[in-house]
Protein backbone atom coordinates (compact mmCIF):
# COMPACT_ATOMS: atom_id res chain seq x y z
CA UNK A 1 0.00 0.00 0.00
CA UNK A 2 3.03 2.62 0.95
CA UNK A 3 4.48 3.53 -2.47
CA UNK A 4 7.89 4.80 -2.92
CA UNK A 5 7.22 8.93 -2.40
CA UNK A 6 5.65 7.90 1.05
CA UNK A 7 8.59 5.43 1.80
CA UNK A 8 11.26 8.03 0.65
CA UNK A 9 9.62 10.62 2.86
CA UNK A 10 9.60 7.87 6.00
CA UNK A 11 13.14 6.74 5.24
CA UNK A 12 13.89 10.63 4.94
CA UNK A 13 12.39 11.06 8.36
CA UNK A 14 14.08 8.34 10.30
CA UNK A 15 17.62 9.23 8.79
CA UNK A 16 17.39 12.85 8.95
CA UNK A 17 14.95 13.93 11.25
CA UNK A 18 12.81 17.15 10.60
CA UNK A 19 12.58 17.60 6.70
CA UNK A 20 12.12 20.68 4.39
CA UNK A 21 9.59 20.61 1.52
CA UNK A 22 9.00 23.49 -0.70
CA UNK A 23 5.69 24.72 -1.76
CA UNK A 24 4.98 25.99 -5.02
CA UNK A 25 1.60 27.80 -6.11
CA UNK A 26 1.36 27.53 -9.64
CA UNK A 27 -0.86 30.43 -9.63
CA UNK A 28 2.09 32.52 -8.87
CA UNK A 29 4.88 31.69 -11.37
CA UNK A 30 5.54 30.70 -14.64
CA UNK A 31 6.87 27.01 -15.46
CA UNK A 32 10.41 28.47 -16.08
CA UNK A 33 10.23 30.67 -12.79
CA UNK A 34 9.07 27.50 -11.08
CA UNK A 35 12.05 25.07 -12.33
CA UNK A 36 14.40 27.88 -10.97
CA UNK A 37 12.49 27.92 -7.56
CA UNK A 38 12.94 24.11 -7.68
CA UNK A 39 16.69 23.31 -8.67
CA UNK A 40 17.49 26.03 -5.77
CA UNK A 41 15.67 25.00 -3.10
CA UNK A 42 17.27 21.16 -4.18
CA UNK A 43 20.52 22.59 -4.17
CA UNK A 44 19.85 24.25 -0.73
CA UNK A 45 18.55 20.52 1.21
CA UNK A 46 15.06 21.06 0.58
CA UNK A 47 13.49 16.87 0.18
CA UNK A 48 10.50 17.50 -2.23
CA UNK A 49 8.12 19.63 -3.88
CA UNK A 50 4.61 20.18 -3.57
CA UNK A 51 2.50 21.73 -6.43
CA UNK A 52 -0.79 23.36 -5.26
CA UNK A 53 -2.80 26.53 -4.50
CA UNK A 54 -5.69 27.91 -3.15
CA UNK A 55 -7.61 29.28 -6.05
CA UNK A 56 -8.14 28.39 -9.81
CA UNK A 57 -5.49 27.92 -11.92
CA UNK A 58 -5.86 26.30 -15.77
CA UNK A 59 -4.97 22.57 -16.55
CA UNK A 60 -2.79 23.36 -18.98
CA UNK A 61 -0.87 25.73 -16.74
CA UNK A 62 -0.47 23.43 -14.30
CA UNK A 63 0.87 20.84 -16.07
CA UNK A 64 2.89 22.47 -17.66
CA UNK A 65 4.67 23.87 -14.24
CA UNK A 66 4.45 20.09 -13.23
CA UNK A 67 6.52 19.16 -16.09
CA UNK A 68 8.91 21.88 -16.50
CA UNK A 69 10.08 20.70 -12.64
CA UNK A 70 10.33 17.37 -13.33
CA UNK A 71 12.62 18.15 -15.56
CA UNK A 72 14.25 20.41 -13.14
CA UNK A 73 15.10 18.21 -10.03
CA UNK A 74 15.53 14.52 -9.06
CA UNK A 75 13.32 15.06 -6.07
CA UNK A 76 9.26 13.73 -5.78
CA UNK A 77 7.02 16.12 -7.04
CA UNK A 78 4.19 15.83 -4.64
CA UNK A 79 0.21 17.49 -5.41
CA UNK A 80 -1.31 19.48 -3.07
CA UNK A 81 -4.78 19.83 -4.21
CA UNK A 82 -7.76 22.15 -3.53
CA UNK A 83 -10.12 20.76 -5.96
CA UNK A 84 -10.36 18.52 -8.39
CA UNK A 85 -8.46 20.62 -10.97
CA UNK A 86 -5.66 20.51 -9.29
CA UNK A 87 -4.42 16.81 -10.32
CA UNK A 88 -1.63 16.59 -12.80
CA UNK A 89 -0.77 13.39 -14.61
CA UNK A 90 3.15 14.64 -14.75
CA UNK A 91 3.36 14.37 -11.04
CA UNK A 92 4.55 11.56 -8.87
CA UNK A 93 2.02 11.54 -6.16
CA UNK A 94 -0.79 13.39 -4.99
CA UNK A 95 -1.76 14.13 -1.18
CA UNK A 96 -4.77 12.47 -0.83
CA UNK A 97 -6.36 14.69 1.75
CA UNK A 98 -9.37 15.24 3.83
CA UNK A 99 -9.60 18.83 5.10
CA UNK A 100 -10.87 17.45 8.37
CA UNK A 101 -12.90 20.78 9.95
CA UNK A 102 -14.32 22.24 7.36
CA UNK A 103 -18.26 22.30 7.03
CA UNK A 104 -18.72 21.45 4.00
CA UNK A 105 -19.01 17.62 3.09
CA UNK A 106 -17.18 18.25 -0.60
CA UNK A 107 -13.76 19.41 1.50
CA UNK A 108 -14.18 16.22 3.49
CA UNK A 109 -15.36 13.45 1.15
CA UNK A 110 -17.18 15.20 -2.12
CA UNK A 111 -13.96 16.45 -4.18
CA UNK A 112 -11.75 13.02 -3.19
CA UNK A 113 -14.78 10.93 -4.95
CA UNK A 114 -14.91 12.86 -8.24
CA UNK A 115 -10.58 12.85 -8.06
CA UNK A 116 -10.06 9.28 -6.80
CA UNK A 117 -10.93 7.73 -10.67
CA UNK A 118 -8.47 10.57 -12.29
CA UNK A 119 -5.91 9.70 -9.03
CA UNK A 120 -6.20 5.75 -10.44
CA UNK A 121 -6.25 6.24 -14.22
CA UNK A 122 -2.60 9.17 -13.94
CA UNK A 123 -0.97 6.19 -11.96
CA UNK A 124 -0.56 8.96 -9.09
CA UNK A 125 0.95 7.97 -5.69
CA UNK A 126 -2.29 8.89 -3.54
CA UNK A 127 -1.17 9.33 0.29
CA UNK A 128 -3.61 9.87 3.08
CA UNK A 129 -3.52 13.11 4.77
CA UNK A 130 -5.70 14.75 7.08
CA UNK A 131 -5.63 18.09 6.86
CA UNK A 132 -6.38 20.61 9.77
CA UNK A 133 -6.35 24.52 9.33
CA UNK A 134 -5.56 26.43 12.45
CA UNK A 135 -5.30 30.40 13.61
CA UNK A 136 -6.18 32.71 10.50
CA UNK A 137 -6.65 30.09 8.29
CA UNK A 138 -5.63 32.31 5.39
CA UNK A 139 -7.03 31.49 1.86
CA UNK A 140 -7.20 28.06 1.92
CA UNK A 141 -9.42 28.56 5.12
CA UNK A 142 -11.82 30.64 3.31
CA UNK A 143 -11.84 28.33 -0.15
CA UNK A 144 -12.34 25.03 2.22
CA UNK A 145 -15.39 26.26 5.00
CA UNK A 146 -12.77 25.93 7.58
CA UNK A 147 -14.02 26.53 11.14
CA UNK A 148 -9.92 26.87 11.90
CA UNK A 149 -8.81 25.75 15.11
CA UNK A 150 -8.00 28.48 17.45
CA UNK A 151 -3.84 28.58 18.30
CA UNK A 152 -4.59 28.56 21.53
CA UNK A 153 -7.07 25.38 21.74
CA UNK A 154 -4.40 22.35 21.33
CA UNK A 155 -6.92 19.74 22.43
CA UNK A 156 -9.20 20.49 19.41
CA UNK A 157 -6.27 20.20 17.10
CA UNK A 158 -5.66 16.78 19.20
CA UNK A 159 -8.95 15.79 18.50
CA UNK A 160 -9.56 16.53 14.87
CA UNK A 161 -5.41 14.74 14.03
CA UNK A 162 -6.47 11.83 16.18
CA UNK A 163 -9.64 11.18 14.14
CA UNK A 164 -7.22 11.51 11.12
CA UNK A 165 -5.41 8.63 12.31
CA UNK A 166 -8.13 6.72 13.55
CA UNK A 167 -9.89 7.15 9.85
CA UNK A 168 -6.57 5.50 8.52
CA UNK A 169 -4.81 9.32 7.58
CA UNK A 170 -0.61 8.13 7.07
CA UNK A 171 -0.09 11.84 7.66
CA UNK A 172 -1.10 14.90 9.41
CA UNK A 173 -1.16 18.72 8.61
CA UNK A 174 -1.74 21.56 10.68
CA UNK A 175 -1.88 24.41 8.36
CA UNK A 176 -1.74 28.19 9.71
CA UNK A 177 -2.57 29.27 6.05
CA UNK A 178 -0.10 30.35 3.50
CA UNK A 179 1.35 33.90 4.62
CA UNK A 180 -0.19 33.48 8.22
CA UNK A 181 1.15 36.46 10.10
CA UNK A 182 1.92 33.91 12.50
CA UNK A 183 2.69 30.12 12.07
CA UNK A 184 1.57 26.64 14.40
CA UNK A 185 2.22 27.21 18.18
CA UNK A 186 4.53 24.73 19.49
CA UNK A 187 2.63 24.28 21.95
CA UNK A 188 0.00 22.98 19.70
CA UNK A 189 2.66 21.21 17.86
CA UNK A 190 3.54 19.80 20.65
CA UNK A 191 0.43 18.28 21.97
CA UNK A 192 -0.45 17.24 18.53
CA UNK A 193 2.41 14.87 17.96
CA UNK A 194 2.77 14.08 21.51
CA UNK A 195 -0.97 12.19 20.54
CA UNK A 196 -0.44 10.93 17.13
CA UNK A 197 1.85 8.11 15.78
CA UNK A 198 1.85 9.11 12.32
CA UNK A 199 4.45 12.01 10.65
CA UNK A 200 3.31 15.57 11.29
CA UNK A 201 3.25 18.19 9.07
CA UNK A 202 3.16 21.79 9.67
CA UNK A 203 3.23 24.80 6.89
CA UNK A 204 2.10 28.35 6.74
CA UNK A 205 3.71 30.99 7.63
CA UNK A 206 7.17 30.00 8.78
CA UNK A 207 9.41 32.31 7.24
CA UNK A 208 13.01 31.96 9.27
CA UNK A 209 15.23 29.40 10.98
CA UNK A 210 14.28 30.14 14.23
CA UNK A 211 10.62 29.42 13.18
CA UNK A 212 11.59 26.30 11.80
CA UNK A 213 13.30 25.36 14.77
CA UNK A 214 10.74 25.71 16.99
CA UNK A 215 8.11 24.11 14.54
CA UNK A 216 10.74 21.11 14.16
CA UNK A 217 12.15 21.09 18.24
CA UNK A 218 8.01 20.84 18.91
CA UNK A 219 7.71 17.61 17.09
CA UNK A 220 6.91 18.25 13.22
CA UNK A 221 8.96 16.07 11.29
CA UNK A 222 8.27 18.38 7.76
CA UNK A 223 8.01 21.88 7.86
CA UNK A 224 6.76 22.95 4.30
CA UNK A 225 7.12 26.80 3.14
CA UNK A 226 6.02 28.39 0.33
CA UNK A 227 6.10 32.23 0.60
CA UNK A 228 9.62 32.27 0.97
CA UNK A 229 10.33 30.90 -1.98
CA UNK A 230 8.35 33.12 -4.18
CA UNK A 231 10.44 36.54 -3.59
CA UNK A 232 13.60 35.73 -4.97
CA UNK A 233 15.65 34.78 -1.65
CA UNK A 234 15.49 31.10 -2.30
CA UNK A 235 18.74 29.98 -2.10
CA UNK A 236 19.01 31.86 1.08
CA UNK A 237 15.37 31.20 2.60
CA UNK A 238 15.76 27.19 2.34
CA UNK A 239 19.48 26.85 3.44
CA UNK A 240 18.58 29.21 6.74
CA UNK A 241 15.46 26.60 7.09
CA UNK A 242 16.78 23.42 6.26
CA UNK A 243 20.30 24.49 9.01
CA UNK A 244 17.98 25.41 11.74
CA UNK A 245 16.31 21.94 11.28
CA UNK A 246 19.76 20.00 11.03
CA UNK A 247 20.27 21.97 13.94
CA UNK A 248 17.79 20.35 16.00
CA UNK A 249 18.64 16.84 15.40
CA UNK A 250 22.15 17.59 16.47
C1 LIG B 1 0.56 26.82 2.75
O1 LIG B 1 1.55 25.66 4.56
C2 LIG B 1 1.78 26.20 3.33
O2 LIG B 1 -0.34 25.87 2.35
C3 LIG B 1 2.95 27.14 3.28
O3 LIG B 1 2.67 28.40 3.85
O4 LIG B 1 3.29 30.04 2.08
O5 LIG B 1 3.21 30.73 4.47
O6 LIG B 1 5.02 29.25 3.66
P1 LIG B 1 3.62 29.67 3.50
Amino acid sequence: MIGPVEKYLLDKISSEGAIHVTLIDPEKVTPSQASAIARKARASGTSAIMIGGSTFISAKHLDDVVKTVKRAVDLPVILFPNNVTSISRYADAIWFMSLLNSLDPYFIVGAQVLGAPLVKRYHLEPIPLGYIIVGEGGTAGIVGKAVPIPYDKPELAVAHALAGQYLGMRFIYLEAGSGAKKPVSKEMIRAVKKNIAVPLIVGGGIRTRAQALTAASAGADIIVTGNVVENGHVRDKVSEIVEGLRSCKA
